[in-house]
């Protein structure tokens, strides 16, 4: 795990690199597990995580030297620990920015999706190559990746090997930001920066309670957005920042 998985602590940022350059990140189950290590470990000082890779690519997906080994109890188990892993991610105690170069495709798009912001440099592109190979996604990408694109854009991906380059990847919804090749980790600790500067209660709110009130019924969501609008605004930074605010005090909407 140590040599696929390099961690660095800049400030309160988690910087955590795939460090398989190699074999292009692609990523094995060493590397699945230390990322689920060090997402359900995340000192408490960190306020924010930035995940990218080492080499020419993010990731290449899934190693695939390894599926032809398993039969279908052990795939099972094996997709079940690339959920449990990406939940980490996606629902650990702070927000994640992915950093993209270079493919992002199959487990590489998965483990992008879990991530809350996407910054692409101009060289990423996108692929579900799952339906080239003959397999279907197992990392959370159906559900995961309709969320971003659409059912007919993941079905068309997989349906045809479609890649998409950075810029039509920005445009239908697969990262945030496009930004200079070379400049995507600057731009993520920018973002980073910001993310780690709000108040404990917005980003759990982000992290954990939208995802559920976007799957739930109008009926349940908008209760569940009451109930946390009431706690937010209830705690006493919540207060603090307002007051700021109402003194002339705090940043105006666009201000730097
Ligand atoms: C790999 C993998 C891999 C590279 N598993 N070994 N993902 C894919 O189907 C993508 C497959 N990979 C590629 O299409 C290309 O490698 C890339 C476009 C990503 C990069 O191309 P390039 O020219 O920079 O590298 P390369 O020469 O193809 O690969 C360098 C080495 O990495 C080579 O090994 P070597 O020992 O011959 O040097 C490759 O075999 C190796 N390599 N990608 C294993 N993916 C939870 S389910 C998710 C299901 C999926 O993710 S399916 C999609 C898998």
């Amino acid at each position: 795990m140590k040599n696929y998985l390099h961690t660095e602590i800049q400030d309160n940022i988690l910087l955590v690199k795939l460090n398989r350059p190699e074999k292009r990140n692609a990523i094995n189950d060493e590397l699945i597990l230390g990322i689920e290590e060090v997402f359900a470990n995340i000192p408490a000082e960190i306020g924010c995580a930035i995940i990218y890779g080492e080499g020419k690519h993010f990731s290449a997906g899934l190693d695939l030297s390894s599926l032809t080994e398993r039969d279908a109890v052990q795939g099972l188990h094996h997709s079940r620990m690339w959920h449990r892993a990406l939940d980490r991610v996606q629902f650990g105690t702070v927000p994640v920015i992915a950093v993209l170069h270079g493919a992002c495709v199959g487990g590489g798009l998965e483990l992008a999706s879990a991530c809350h912001i996407r910054v692409a440099e101009t060289s990423t592109f996108y692929a579900l190559p799952e339906g080239q190979r003959g397999i279907f996604v197992g990392g959370g990408a159906s559900v995961r990746v309709p969320k971003l694109i659409g059912l007919a854009r993941m079905t068309d991906m997989m349906l045809t090997g479609r890649v998409y380059p950075a810029d039509e990847g920005m445009a239908i919804g697969l990262s945030q930001y496009v930004v200079e090749e070379g400049a995507g980790l600057a731009k993520g600790i920018e973002l980073a920066k910001k993310v780690a500067s709000n108040a404990g209660m917005t980003n759990y709110a982000l992290m954990h309670i939208l995802p559920r009130i976007v799957d739930s019924g109008q009926d349940q969501g908008l209760m569940m957005e009451s109930l946390t609008a009431a706690i937010a605004q209830d705690a006493p930074e919540a207060k603090a920042r307002l007051r700021e605010f109402l003194d002339g005090k705090a940043k105006k909407v666009g201000e730097a």
